[in-house]
């Protein structure tokens, strides 16, 4: 049997973040939402405190830690779900991790000075995104000879790293990193060669919720995505993916659960792997 999908509900604590306005900025609300999420049944809550948006710029360490700790401690106090820190720098990482974090989600695939052998030192399972670029930048001409070839050889040399660096091979998370520094055609691609990232044998996260490309495959406005991006995240799921990060929780988990019952492992090997 194929493991289920799990579910990582995203909450974002930036002011500016994408999509929810800055409505779970303030950190009551936060707190809110990540309960109502474990509570329709998210697995994970990312959370992230620095905005990763196409053109957006740096966040200080200090900003980062201040948006970040203190929902971190009060989500895991006040529901014991698993909590994912959505961040790049060292020392968020460790004062994440101190505030009760399980698992560390890295845009820069831990390729920043520092993060690497805090990861190792910090033994939590790490998501490796790959990202073209910064994302001050990578939306404006993002290029690639084979995409696929190329983010998959970006994954497995990050992975090596992270081996090589002491983290073991079970908690390592890969992903493409839809939306950073690909075109619509990239993000196409990549997404229907999710069955191939699986075959390393790492569990593989996708995150396309609400994103651009499903915008430019439907027409909708950001706010009116939830139907594109719960089939994305069946597809995903039907493809091998371990790991979904969602916004819409409650649906995603119905839709999962409809999935799982009514697939059989016969219906998810027929993608070709
Ligand atoms: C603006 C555009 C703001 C896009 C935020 C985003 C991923 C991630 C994000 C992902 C992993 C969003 C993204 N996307 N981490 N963080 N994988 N591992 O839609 O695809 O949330 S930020």
């Amino acid at each position: 049997m194929t493991p289920a999908t799990r579910v990582m509900g995203i909450l974002n604590t930036t002011p500016d973040s994408f999509s929810d306005g800055g409505l779970w900025a303030d950190r009551d609300s936060a707190l809110r939402h990540a309960v109502e999420m474990v509570e329709v049944g998210a697995d994970i809550i990312d959370i992230g405190g620095a905005s990763t948006r196409p053109g957006s710029g740096s966040v200080s360490v200090h900003e980062e830690l201040d948006r970040v700790i203190p929902v971190i401690e009060s989500v895991v106090a006040e529901t014991g779900a698993q909590v994912s820190v959505d961040t790049s720098k060292p020392e968020v990482m460790a004062a994440a991790v101190e505030s009760g974090a399980g698992m560390i989600n890295d845009v820069f695939a831990l390729q920043q000075r520092g993060a690497l052998t805090m990861a190792a030192k910090l033994s939590v399972p790490v998501c490796l995104m790959h990202m073209q670029g910064k994302p001050r930048d990578m939306q404006l001409d993002p290029t690639y000879g084979d995409v696929v070839v190329e983010v998959e050889d970006f994954l497995l040399q990050r992975a090596e790293a992270c081996k090589s660096a002491g983290i073991p091979a079970e908690r390592i998370i890969i992903d493409p990193g839809f939306g950073f520094g690909k075109t619509l055609e990239h993000n196409i691609r990549l997404f229907r060669s999710i069955p191939r990232l699986c075959r390393h044998g790492y569990p593989v996260l996708v995150g396309v919720s609400r994103k651009a490309m499903l915008g430019a495959l439907t027409g909708k406005a950001v706010g009116e995505r939830k139907a594109a991006s719960l089939a994305a995240a069946i597809l995903a799921a039907q493809s091998g993916a371990a790991i979904v990060r969602v916004h819409d929780v409650a649906e995603t988990v119905d839709a999962l659960k409809v999935f799982d019952s009514l697939s059989t492992d016969e219906t998810r090997s027929s993608m070709k792997r």
